[in-house]
């Protein structure tokens, strides 16, 4: 089906927005922006229609995710829609009991710590996330030439919230099991492997035109144990997809020191975060890829001044990329005045405009 996917999306104008454009280092007309958790608190409409409902029951509603995943495109006119999903939801779906709780993000009812709890972390079938097929699909239909960016977490950040247990500002169980259970940790990180594929296999067979892989806490490791323990997993994830033939960005947050191995775990687009300049990011990421990102979500609480004159600069410095696909450092705060946003995509079409 992958295939099938493949070629009905090639008839697909999404496939040649200047989003994926982008993602290609292609020529664009102008740099294409979207937002990091653009759907989401930040939208009076978002918050509407999800209440009563809880997170993880609006993710396995197609009707509801079709209209989250549209509000932020319709507000903002952003260049690509990401399906309103959250990364523990394959995991859920593949046998592990968790919630996700307000406030706080996920949490699991009994974290895996040793051989045994791994057992309840079974394979992912397609049927097991059938409601992200018809998300997906639904959402197609209605974007027309707007590209939507289907998405997983990347085995490390998975592997995070299921040995803590919830968020982790140390992740100090985690390492504790990569470095003193290796054979555990790879174990883990290699089910991990597997369900995040066959999850953004569905998406890619559903029609999505680009994948985005979140590592968001991959930025804690060394190169070296970056290299040694993590690598390979994603690598595996991405050359899974290289077939899929839709752009493969790889993101994470605090990874200067990371950039080029995340590039060479197998991405056609690095997200970079605020704190490395995107001409700087590019030197380490090289010729063969893009660049994604990079203003610091805490701008936009900037008078608005400040916010162009930051719009700009990360502009100007992703002019050194071979190719730039403008968003944030990372996901939009729950108190970020959605005007702002809007202001801010308008800036970047005019002033990137060619
Ligand atoms: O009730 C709510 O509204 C819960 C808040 C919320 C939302 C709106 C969570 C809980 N997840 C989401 C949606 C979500 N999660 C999206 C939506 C699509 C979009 O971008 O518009 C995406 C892409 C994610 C992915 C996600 N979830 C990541 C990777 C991206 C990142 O921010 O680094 C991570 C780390 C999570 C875990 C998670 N889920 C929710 C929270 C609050 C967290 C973070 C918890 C932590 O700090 O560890």
């Amino acid at each position: 089906t992958t295939l099938e996917g493949s070629a009905a999306r090639r008839e697909q104008p999404a496939a040649d927005s200047v989003f994926v454009r982008a993602c290609r280092r292609q020529p664009v007309a102008h740099t294409p922006v979207w937002f990091m958790r653009q759907a989401g608190r930040s939208l009076p409409e978002y918050r509407k229609v999800r209440a009563g409902i809880s997170m993880l029951e609006a993710c396995r509603r197609p009707d509801l995710v079709a209209e989250i995943t549209l509000q932020p495109v319709r507000r903002h006119g952003v260049d690509a829609a990401i399906l309103f999903s959250d990364i523990v939801v394959p995991v859920a779906a593949a046998g592990i009991d968790l919630d996700i709780e307000p406030g706080t993000g996920p949490v699991i009812a009994e974290p895996i710590r040793t051989e045994r709890d791994l057992e309840r972390l079974r394979p992912l079938t397609p049927p097991d996330v059938s409601f992200v097929d018809e998300a997906v699909r639904l959402l197609v239909g209605e974007l027309g030439a707007t590209p939507l960016i289907g998405f997983a977490g990347a085995p490390f950040t998975l592997a995070s919230y299921l040995v803590e247990g919830g968020p982790s500002r140390t992740h100090g169980k985690t390492k504790a099991m990569m470095y003193g259970q290796p054979e555990l940790w790879h174990a883990l990180c290699a089910r991990l492997a597997e369900i995040t594929l066959e999850f953004l296999r569905v998406q890619v067979a559903a029609g999505v035109s680009a994948v985005q892989l979140f590592d968001s806490w991959a930025g804690a490791l060394s190169e070296a144990d970056y290299r040694r323990f993590v690598l390979p997993h994603s690598a595996q994830v991405l050359s899974g997809l290289a077939e899929a033939g839709v752009p493969r960005i790889h993101f994470g947050v605090g990874t200067a020191q990371l950039l080029t191995a995340m590039g060479e775990a197998g991405a056609d687009v690095v997200g970079v975060d605020w704190r490395t300049p995107l001409d700087a990011a590019t030197a380490l990421v090289g010729p063969e890829r893009a660049v994604q990102g990079n203003l610091d979500p805490c701008v936009l609480f900037a008078p608005w001044p400040v916010v162009e004159r930051e719009v700009r600069r990360v502009l100007a410095e992703g002019r050194a990329a071979p190719g730039h696909v403008f968003n944030l450092g990372h996901g939009v705060l729950p108190e970020t005045e959605p005007e702002v946003l809007t202001r801010v995509v308008e800036l970047v079409h005019e002033a990137s405009a060619r």
